[in-house]
């Protein structure tokens, strides 16, 4: 077996290890963030359990830390006096963005944890099989209730030989986004193995394994051998640690990199699959750089940023912004004189927390051409909808901002960072450990005005006849669908989050599901391949409910955002013909016959078009239990129900 197989087989408690099956795992830890954590936990509360039941579970406020207006403010109270009462531990704003921490402090090796969010799978890192999930799926793992997934077919990649200087792991996590695209890997995890591990730190195989959510795999997991141990023991917990490693030729297909050969990459707009050199873009002008995100936000990261730049100055016509991972990272920065250096050099000194990847702050000037660290350059995510955003290494980031146009690294000297024997530990900023798993019961909770309802959803109707409120094209994100940055406020309020489905896609997306709505007629989403890219957040799905959007039909749906429809009602149908996308148009009038009867048999159906008198066959491969949350109306109602 390999590393994947022998922590999942450790967990499974029901289905057959055939991938494809879907199976039922057990979840040691969980881990939500504030953005999607106050649903979360609402659901939490709906589903009538008064603390949570796993290992460890571990709020972390990191998303929305601007606080312009009430409504982050009233989140985080929300989220600080639940995680009191039901046990979970919480982390306050200003501690650092969730990933980063968890691998800090709280991963395990040969542990499974779920996230509500799609880089959860940093946790790999260090040896977990760490999966992103919606959040009403972590409120049930939070309950003590399993996780379903398909069971994966393990793709083994193998790396050999040595990065050369100012190459590094964002450089290894962009050729294998070339290799393999950031479409098409739906149901498979990336394990790594081969010689060259011996020379990646835990922060480097974490940066790899974060950008795997890019992939769209289920996640990437690294052995747990002698550097993972290196790593926990100066965290101070190397009773935590337990080897693990893959059996011989463990592997259903492997792939080779040669770390030497590797040169300083990037990924161009507008998407993480674009994989281009830093060499082909050498000295075009760039107005924007900004270091951090939980991609490369670690100690190892900032300070070889912080090297580079000592004692110079950055670029007068570009502006740079570094935000570490963790109050830790800071903390030892400042103690080396390197926080010292980096102001001194000119850049601007952000908040360790998500900031500028989701685009809530930090949005470039019109036109900009951007380079980042972090993990996704999604059109519009900077908050700027016609900058230019490039992903790369936190090496290139800083060589290029001294000379504020793109630069290769490599000529720039670039130290090596090892790993410090110990980390500088301070867990102040980490609420409640004390009452972790048990909760404080007479804990009030506080909900200002900003904490909303969960929308009930209604069960699947006999026929579903609805109008094709949109078409889209392919790789269409939930950046797309649901969009952040300046909307991110009202992820707990869902009447007025709703209003910004498809903002930028289609401005008149929302009038028009609404009208259909309220006039009765169902919502139905036309789609290319890979419908529901990126972030994991189930408002994506949870608010097209909310606009009565009954059924996506696309060429492809991506793993967390199909699961996330069927918790939450929506039939997610794709193409039996993918040439039929093409016969069918915004506008059009749907109908499907006795759509109960296909959900609970083989979900192959007959669409007709009435607008053009045409037919096409669609089809959707549901295990009973997703058959059941669908016919009940998602998978609160199915509680409601006893159907769950
Ligand atoms: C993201 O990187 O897109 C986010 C914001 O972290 C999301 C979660 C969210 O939308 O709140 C993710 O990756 O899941
Ligand atoms: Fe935060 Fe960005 Fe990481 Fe998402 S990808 S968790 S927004 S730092």
């Amino acid at each position: 077996m390999n590393v994947t197989e022998k922590i999942l087989h450790a967990h499974l408690l029901s289905g057959e290890p055939v991938p494809g099956q879907e199976v039922a795992i057990r979840i040691d830890q969980t881990l939500t963030q504030d953005a999607t954590g106050t649903m979360a936990y609402l659901q939490f509360e709906s589903m009538g359990i008064d603390r949570v039941k796993t290992e460890l579970s571990v709020s972390y406020v990191d998303h929305n830390t601007v606080q312009i207006g009430f409504e982050n403010a009233d989140d985080h109270d929300y989220l600080q006096s639940v995680a009191r009462k039901i046990g979970v531990i919480y982390s306050k704003p200003g501690n650092g963005i969730c990933h980063q921490l968890h691998l800090e402090r709280f991963g395990k090796p040969g542990k499974t944890l779920i996230g509500s969010d799609s880089h959860t799978p940093t946790g790999g890192g260090i040896g977990m099989v760490a999966m992103g999930a919606g959040g009403i799926d972590v409120a049930v793992a939070m309950g003590g209730g399993a996780y379903y997934i398909a069971w994966p077919k393990v793709v083994g990649i193998r790396l050999v030989g040595r990065l050369t200087p100012g190459v590094s792991a964002k450089d290894i996590i962009l050729a294998v986004l070339r290799r393999f695209g950031s479409k098409g890997n739906v149901g498979k995890v990336f394990e790594y193995y081969g010689p060259a591990l011996a020379a990646l730190d835990v922060p480097s195989r974490a940066t790899i394994a974060n950008m795997g959510a890019e992939l769209g795999v289920t996640t990437s997991v690294f052995p747990s051998d002698e550097v993972t141990r290196a790593f926990l023991k100066a965290q101070g917990r190397e009773a935590d640690w337990v080897e693990l490693k893959a059996d011989d030729a463990a592997y259903d297909e492997t792939w080779e990199l040669d770390l030497s050969t590797l040169e300083p990459l990037a990924a161009a707009p507008h998407n993480p699959g674009n994989v281009e050199t830093v060499a082909e873009h050498a000295g075009q002008r760039v107005n924007q750089i900004l270091i951090g995100s939980c991609t490369n936000s670690s100690y190892r990261d900032i300070k070889t940023v912080a090297l580079l730049l000592k004692g110079k100055q950055v670029h007068p016509d570009v502006e740079v912004g570094i935000a570490c991972g963790s109050k830790q990272v800071v903390r030892m920065l400042a103690d080396e004189g390197l926080l010292s250096a980096l102001i001194a050099s000119g850049c601007r000194i952000l908040e360790n927390a998500c900031g500028f990847c989701i685009g809530a702050h930090m949005s470039p000037a019109t036109n900009a051409v951007c380079l980042r660290t972090s993990n996704r350059n999604f059109e519009g995510r900077s908050g700027t909808l016609s900058a230019k955003v490039y992903l790369v290494s936190p090496e290139t980031a800083a060589a290029s901002a001294l000379v504020g146009a793109f630069a290769d690294p490599r000529g720039c000297n670039v130290p090596d960072v090892p790993m410090p024997g110990a980390f500088t530990v301070d867990d102040g900023m980490f609420l409640y450990r004390e009452t972790a798993g048990q909760g404080i019961p007479e804990t009030p909770i506080l909900r200002g005005p900003n904490i909303g309802q969960v929308p009930a959803g209604k069960p699947l109707p006999e026929q579903l006849e609805g109008q094709a409120v949109i078409k889209v094209g392919d790789k269409i994100t939930t950046d797309h669908i649901m969009p952040a940055g300046a909307r991110l406020k009202y992820r707990s309020n869902i009447p007025e989050y709703a209003k910004y489905v498809f903002e930028h896609t289609d401005p008149g997306f929302y009038e028009r599901a609404l009208a259909n709505r309220n006039a009765g007629t169902a919502n139905i989403i036309l789609a290319g391949e890979s419908y529901g890219q990126g972030s994991s957040r189930e408002h994506a799905a949870l608010c097209p409910m909310f606009l009565g959007v009954r059924a996506v039909i696309a060429k492809s749906i991506e793993r967390i955002h199909r699961a996330n429809l069927i918790n939450f009602g929506i039939v997610p149908f794709e193409f039996v013909r993918p040439e039929d996308y093409a016969c069918v148009a915004q506008g059009d009038r749907l109908r499907i016959d006795a759509l109960r009867s296909v959900i609970a048999g083989n979900g192959r159906a007959t669409v007709t078009n009435l607008s053009n008198n045409t037919t096409f066959d669609v089809k959707t491969d549901l295990s009973e239990r997703q058959k059941r949350l669908l016919l009940a109306g998602g998978l609160l109602a199915a509680v409601a129900q006893g159907q769950a």
